[in-house]
């Protein structure tokens, strides 16, 4: 079954607000918490953005819930989410102990997309190092460090309206692997042209619901995550990573079983893991 762990307590990303704690126990809809007291919270930083939905209230706002409407994807890979009595769509978990959006534009779901780029690690010979007892190679995977919370990171982000999936993995990972918003025409084109052949076959690792901080109980992030692997590093392994717009810090990280990153991108990065038969 679908948990959450990393929006039930504590304090909201990048805010002051302090969620109502919820215990595991209490965590599905299904289960009576009458003492239940969730704190309100939207961040004004999302009032007049493009990319974020108006107040639940505004007249203007029509959603369709649970359908593709107009450019926004607003249905749910976890099936049909519930909208409640007021006209707020319920994360398909369970309590957050926050209502409203807080930092995300979207009511219900927020999709994201998750390019996990991977290569062996290798040694000074270029030799792929092994484990030793488990005689398994290590994988290694593009790293950011984010902006928002310092945390390690799969190097993703929102897909915007209008967009496919493997547009914004491409998109996301030149943003902040390679730096490519400060990058000239010129620049952009060669570094366009090394890695769209890379990107075109990818390995599917995950898609659903994402166990992230900025998650509320009515708006959550969900992920596509694909797993682009360069067997013999000619291509991305090769590549002078640089990091950009939302990330502080890019690095190929060696993948182990101690790995501890945003949301539950360890959990993508497992499974990663598990598909090329890696060291873990
Ligand atoms: C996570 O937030 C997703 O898995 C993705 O990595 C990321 C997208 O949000 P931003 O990086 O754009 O903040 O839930
Ligand atoms: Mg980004
Ligand atoms: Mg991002």
């Amino acid at each position: 079954r679908m948990l959450h762990q990393k929006c039930t307590q504590g304090l909201y990303p990048s805010s002051n607000i302090k969620r109502f704690a919820v215990p595991e126990e209490k965590i599905p809809w299904t289960v009576e918490y009458p003492e239940y007291k969730p704190v309100a919270y939207t961040a004004a930083v999302l009032q007049g953005k493009p990319w974020a939905d108006p107040g639940i209230n505004e007249p203007t706002f029509k959603p369709r819930w649970n359908a593709i409407d107009d450019k926004v994807n607003r249905r749910s890979f976890t099936g049909n989410y519930v909208v409640n009595a007021n006209g707020h769509p319920l994360n398909p978990v369970g309590r957050t102990g926050i209502v409203g959006r807080g930092l995300l534009g979207r009511w219900g779901p927020n999709h994201a997309a998750d390019p996990i780029v991977t290569r062996w690690k290798r040694d000074n010979a270029k030799a792929v190092e092994v484990d030793e007892h488990t005689g398994k190679p290590v994988l290694q995977f593009v790293a950011i460090q984010r902006r928002d919370s310092g945390e390690w990171a799969i190097p993703g982000g929102m897909v915007d309206p209008d967009e496919t999936v493997s547009t914004t993995l491409m998109r996301e990972f030149m943003e902040e692997a390679l730096n490519f918003l400060e990058k000239d025409d010129g620049e952009r084109k060669t570094l366009q042209d090394s890695i769209a052949e890379f990107f075109a076959k990818g390995d599917e690792i995950y898609r659903g619901y994402v166990d992230d901080p900025r998650n509320t109980d009515n708006a959550w992030m969900e992920t596509v995550a694909i797993n682009f692997h360069d067997e013999d590093s000619s291509v991305v392994g090769k590549l002078a990573l640089k990091a950009g717009d939302d990330a502080r810090n890019v690095r190929w990280m060696d993948v182990n079983r101690q790995i501890n990153l945003y949301a539950n991108h360890s959990e993508f990065i497992k499974k990663t893991v598990l598909q090329r038969n890696a060291y873990w």
